[in-house]
């Protein structure tokens, strides 16, 4: 059964919900809701990786999640941590997050791997080909959906490499990450070959830009896009993906309740 991952970003800055839980109090109380609609898990991060995003330094990252992954971690909530940084990976692991969500699959820091080797979780790898300032120059494939399965057997055998265990890692095909418009959709119709490497996968459509574009409104609201990245879901789990990582959560357990019952 596909897992609900429900987003939980403390940023300025995020593309949908950026400010509205930078307060770790108004944090904490988002994610208990989410948790109460029936996320299976939750996905606390600290620096927004919309397109152009500039970077934040580790330091206010961990500012920014720790106290939230903390007060969640000792309700028993199952939580990831979205960060590309090792130190705040690992400090969150120590505050009790069970599984590192890493974007960047391991690229942006170079501890990052062996780092979580060292504490034991499990990590997502994400596929990436660069920082959201410059990730749009480099949405240059001649296959994208082949490209992408193929980088990440890269970023797989690094993660091994480095020591982690083949059973705790997730790969995601990072939608909107260095992919434009259709680009997206190809590499969504390569997630059964990309899951065929045996490893679960995670895929977050959520709210993104080319769900906005397939619409014919690049403006459409929240309600619009939350209703597209329910049907990216089901569809997802309909290719076996492992989990969803989604905004709104009701949405889209609806979505994945009724694609089960057609026997997704
Ligand atoms: N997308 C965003 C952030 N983190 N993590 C994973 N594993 N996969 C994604 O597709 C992904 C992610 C960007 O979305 P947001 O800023 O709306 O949270």
């Amino acid at each position: 059964m596909t897992l609900v991952m429900g987003i939980v970003n403390v940023t300025p800055d995020s593309f949908s919900d950026g400010g509205r839980y930078l307060d770790p109090d108004v944090a904490v109380a988002h994610a208990r809701s989410l948790r109460a609609q029936g996320a299976d898990l939750l996905d606390v991060g600290g620096e927004s990786t919309r397109p152009g995003a500039e970077r934040v330094a580790p330091r206010v990252e961990q500012q920014r999640v720790l106290p939230v992954v903390a007060a969640l971690a000792s309700e028993g909530v199952f939580v990831s941590i979205d960060t590309m940084n090792a130190s705040t990976a690992v400090a969150a692991v120590d505050a009790g997050a069970r599984l590192v969500n890493d974007v960047s699959g391991g690229l942006a820091d170079p501890d990052m791997l062996a780092a979580v080797a060292d504490v034991h979780v499990d990590i997502v790898l994400g596929h990436w080909r660069g920082p959201s300032s410059e990730m749009y120059a480099r949405a240059d494939y001649s296959d994208v959906g082949r490209e992408v399965a193929a980088e990440l057997r890269e970023r797989v055998a690094a993660a091994v490499a480095a020591g982690i265990d083949p059973s705790r890692i997730v790969v995601d095909p990072g939608i909107g990450f260095g992919k434009r418009g259709a680009q997206n959709w190809e590499t969504l119709r390569a997630l059964p070959s990309i899951g065929a490497s045996g490893y679960r996968t995670l895929v977050g459509t959520s709210r993104k830009r080319f769900l906005a574009e397939t619409l014919g409104d690049e403006d459409a609201d929240l309600t619009r896009r939350d209703l597209a990245t329910a049907v990216t879901s089901a569809l997802a789990a309909r290719a076996g993906a492992w989990a969803v990582r989604v905004h709104d959560v009701p949405t889209t357990r609806d979505a994945l309740a009724v694609a089960r019952a057609w026997g997704a």
